[in-house]
């Protein structure tokens, strides 16, 4: 049974996931109105991947005897400078979320469910591959600057590249 103070924090860290999945969803639309097609299908599948994030939540808290709040969601940003600033948007995003599971992993630790100490242990391997991931694209683009010819092969290697779950930081499989 989880303790309200847990339940809570596992709420919290649903809505952080599921804005998450709102806010990378924006990303693709803005990507999918500016041509770049690839870039727009790697950021719907990582928008859906985030939404499995929230799934996996709710269903945990709910197993465990919790209730799992489906919460309301703001609106995302929907204008970008450039593509640059979208994944420079994800990349500060997911620093937000890391810290908050590294919250979580806290209040388990102060509550000693050591139960839901173990089941955020996939969010924090989880963190640590998305914010590689990020940080990888953006120095690419940085390297690419104003070439437009740079921009048509990343936004092409975008195209079948997996997120941070399907793959490595290079955009790999997974081992
Ligand atoms: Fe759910 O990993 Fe990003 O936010």
């Amino acid at each position: 049974m989880l303790s309200k103070k847990i339940e809570s924090a596992l709420n919290g860290q649903v809505a952080i996931e599921a804005s998450s999945s709102q806010a990378y969803l924006a990303m693709a639309s803005w990507a999918e109105n500016q041509g770049l097609q690839g870039t727009a299908a790697f950021l719907y599948r990582h928008s859906d991947e985030e939404r499995l994030h929230m799934l996996k939540l709710i269903k945990f808290i709910n197993e465990r005897g919790g209730c799992a709040v489906v919460p309301a969601l703001k609106q995302p940003s929907t204008k970008y400078k450039g593509i640059t600033d979208v994944f420079q948007a994800l990349l500060d995003h997911e620093t937000i979320v890391t810290n908050e599971i590294n919250g979580v992993v806290d209040t388990c630790l102060k509550e000693k469910d050591y139960t839901t100490h173990n089941f955020m242990q996939w969010y924090v391997g989880e963190q640590i591959e998305e914010e590689a991931l990020a940080r990888t694209l953006i120095d690419k683009l940085n390297l690419i600057g104003n070439d437009k010819g740079g921009l048509y092969l990343f936004d092409r290697d975008l195209e079948g590249m997996q997120g941070a779950e399907g793959g490595n930081a290079k955009g790999g499989k997974k081992q």
